[in-house]
């Protein structure tokens, strides 16, 4: 039996039914994930008002087994793995990134879902300064390269990602793996691979692709206003948007996905399970307004006013590009 694995945004709190691997709860608090009745749930600060709550829940059919290691918490089924993780707020991360990250990677080798096809990483203070006056995004990033190339060197290659900023104190993190290999990482022609980003942007570069394809969904990282390696439109919002939703629309394109040997061509309105970030709480009424004309008018769509990984950076857009829609 080939099982699927899906996302679904609910209510906060409500009751889900069978087959869940995972809850995040995108709320008003942070802490170590735990498991509670047999499923992994991590709490994110997201939202400054409690009532702006939601809870991403992953379901995956099939007998569940769940347990924690080290620091860690995960559930699976035969095919797919759900993993989370806490790392406590600090003026220094790039130890304690590589440690819970190298433990990661310990894990899905013990428990034999070598492949991740999906990362989110959660910052706090994301712009800010560690001790050594480094930018703490990019300390995380040293941090998460390091364990990268020493423990996942032989893998299947870094997978589509997400790290954007949290209210919350401590990096929250989680991530999806499996045990076929079949996933693909894609780049985007438009962008320099985050992973060959030149050093003026810090000591290691972030690893992640553009997007990773599992069977028909293609995971579309966090995108923003950048070409090849640069931020481009400063200050606007509007122009930072046009640019982070063309080059999604050229990443999950048929010419981009023809170039990289995979088969396959979406259009926007194929994008569900949709994350907008947005830095100025002034901006959302217009990002709103984009996002609603830009996606499928039943697009799942969440809103989150954090902070974003450069500095300059207004907009950052995520979600699942598949072909669910086109055969309702
Ligand atoms: C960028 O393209 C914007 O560090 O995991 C997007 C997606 C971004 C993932 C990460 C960072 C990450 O560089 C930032």
């Amino acid at each position: 039996m080939i099982a699927a694995i899906a996302s679904r945004f609910i209510r906060h709190g409500a009751a889900c039914d069978d087959d869940v691997l995972a809850r995040i709860v995108y709320g008003a608090t942070s802490g170590a994930p735990r498991i509670e009745d047999g499923v992994p749930i991590l709490r994110l600060a997201m939202c400054d008002d409690a009532r702006d709550a939601f809870d991403e829940i992953w379901a995956s059919a099939g007998p569940i087994h769940s347990g924690s290691f080290n620091d860690l918490v995960f559930a699976h089924n035969d095919e797919f793995l759900f993993c989370a993780g806490f790392i406590p707020s600090s003026d220094r991360y790039t130890e304690a990134t590589r440690k819970a990250y190298g433990d990661a990677f310990a894990l899905v080798r013990e428990l034999d879902f070598p492949t991740i096809f999906r990362m989110w990483n959660f910052i706090p203070h994301i712009n800010g300064a560690n001790q050594e006056g480094l930018e703490v995004y990019r300390d995380f990033c040293r941090g998460r390269a390091i364990a990268f190339e020493r423990d996942y060197a032989d893998a299947s290659g870094m997978p589509a990602a997400t790290g954007i900023g949290t209210w919350g104190e401590g990096v929250g993190f989680y991530f999806l793996a499996c045990r076929e290999s079949s996933p693909r990482h894609i780049e985007n022609a438009r962008q320099t691979p985050a992973y060959e980003y030149p050093q003026r942007y810090g000591p290691k570069s972030p690893s992640f692709a553009r997007g990773t394809m599992l069977r028909d969904d293609l995971y579309v990282s966090g995108t923003a206003s950048i070409l090849g390696h640069e931020t481009v439109h400063e200050g606007d919002v509007e122009k930072q948007w046009s640019v982070a939703v063309g080059n999604i629309a050229h990443l999950i394109g048929a010419d981009n996905l023809e170039a990289q040997g995979v088969r396959g061509a979406y259009a926007l309105s194929d994008l569900d399970q949709i994350k907008v970030y947005y830095r100025h709480a002034a901006d959302l009424p217009r990002v709103m307004r984009l996002a609603q004309h830009a996606f499928h008018p039943d697009a799942n769509i969440r809103y989150l006013k954090v902070d974003i990984c450069r500095a300059d950076l207004l907009v950052e857009i995520e979600g699942i590009a598949s072909l669910r829609r086109r055969s309702d």
